[in-house]
């Protein structure tokens, strides 16, 4: 059978008011065309299906047209959404019952049982093959708040000193001791999951740069051991994490912001044939709209300002106008900016985002403090992470301690609570 695994979609998204609903319509004519061509059984999406906990009207209306134009087309297509950090629970399940009647299984929270348990048995899909054999069991976490976990639910565990990590461990090992109980006959097991790994690299360009790491809030690898195939969502750059089954961000379908513009979008093709064997591809989603940063020297702003005045005439079509970032080589400050770049490029096929200055003592940075300041989406990253960032960029580089990691943590969470509470 064939499983197609993508994630992040972010439906409703804008660059800087750009809307992007071309570059959605194109992604999703070209996973209908996926589907059809690899006569795929099943479709799995992990989290941030939508942009905004509020989508608009007309974004959860081009949502569910292409859920309902899959399965008019595809009437035996299994399809799993789960809901990630940028969705809301309650509004992400708003058609879920029927959806429900059409094969198509929104996950948007993580619910509790009578037992004041974890709901795991809800989460657990069969997928099946064209013939209706059992092939696989899914597991279709969505991504899970602090508040989320019931009080006290992982007390006696003990694979970590975090308690909302220790509760993770446990619903993963809780999931993987359901699921083996179910696959009396090889079924494999894979398990979507909307968090962050350790170890994952938010630009799979520089993988050396391991951004992610030692936050309270992100996972290990080792969380997925005993699965076949873990789905994940929330890092945008595509990578395997796996040290010996596939642990997998598909990564987003399109760039969400310049930052993203190297990642090779994509979906991930998984196969499992005949003789029960899991392999897996990555198949890239075709760019139809440039990013570019012009112009790719850096040039103080008359020469700047030149060049965009002589960029050459395109034929493009308004909705492939390329998103375009400025960028410019400062040592003064410059009056009137905006106005003269926009004056520069009037009536030029292009898309303005952005101007990103470079500032010499910038250019005189290493690489690598360039790349971590030019590559990071802050949006996906936690408070942990962005905290723990921060304070190596005060501190020379250096970890914050982890006292203090603690400190920022339990402060966190009070105003959480706070916020919750209405205080
Ligand atoms: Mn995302």
């Amino acid at each position: 059978m064939k499983i197609i695994h993508t994630s992040d979609w972010h439906v409703g998204c804008t660059l800087d008011y750009y809307d992007r609903t071309y570059e959605h319509r194109c992604f999703f004519n070209f996973l209908t065309d996926t589907i059809r061509n690899e006569n795929a059984d099943a479709l799995i999406v992990a989290g941030d299906i939508f942009d905004s906990a509020n989508p608009t009207s007309d974004s959860q209306k081009f949502l569910n047209e292409f859920l309902v134009s899959l399965i008019k087309s595809f009437p035996n297509l299994q399809i799993i959404l789960t809901g990630g950090n940028h969705d809301s629970a309650s509004r992400l399940a708003v058609n879920k019952s029927l959806f429900e009647l059409f094969n198509v299984h929104v996950v948007s929270r993580l619910e509790i049982d009578e037992h004041n348990d974890p709901a795991l048995e809800k989460l657990i899909f069969p997928l099946t093959d064209k013939d209706y054999k059992i092939c696989a069991y899914c597991a279709a976490l969505p991504f899970i708040r602090r508040a989320d976990i019931p009080v006290g639910y992982a007390q006696e565990e003990s694979y970590h000193k975090d308690s909302f990590v220790n509760s993770l461990y446990k619903i993963h090992k809780k999931l993987f001791e359901l699921m083996k109980a179910k696959a009396v006959n090889g079924e494999k097991l894979i398990i979507m999951d909307h968090t962050t790994v350790q170890g994952g690299s938010v630009n799979e360009d520089e993988a050396e740069h391991q951004i992610v790491i030692g936050t309270v809030e992100s996972i290990d690898v080792d969380m997925y051991e005993g699965f076949d195939y873990a789905a994940l969502g929330h890092i945008h750059a595509h990578q395997n994490l796996g040290k010996t089954k596939p642990v997998v961000y598909s990564g987003s379908p399109i760039p969400l912001s310049f930052s993203e513009k190297h990642y090779k979008h994509g979906v991930e093709i998984i196969d499992i044939d005949g003789a029960n064997n899991l392999t897996v591809r990555h198949e890239l989603v075709p760019r139809v709209v440039d990013f570019k940063t012009i112009p790719e020297e850096h040039l103080p702003l008359p020469e700047v300002l030149e060049y965009l005045k002589k960029l050459p005439k395109s034929d493009l079509l308004p909705e492939n106008y390329p998103f375009v970032e400025i960028q410019y080589l400062a040592d003064k400050f410059e009056p009137r900016i905006g106005e003269k770049i926009k004056d520069a490029i009037n009536g030029k096929k292009l898309r303005f985002v952005k101007i990103k200055k470079i500032s010499r003592e910038k250019t005189e940075q290493s690489a690598e403090q360039r790349s971590l300041a030019n590559t990071v989406n802050v949006q996906e990253l936690n408070p942990g992470e962005i905290f723990e960032m921060f304070y190596r960029s005060q501190a020379d580089g250096h970890d914050a301690p982890e006292e203090m990691k603690r400190v920022f943590i339990s402060i966190l969470d009070e105003v959480r609570q706070q916020e919750k509470s209405g205080v």
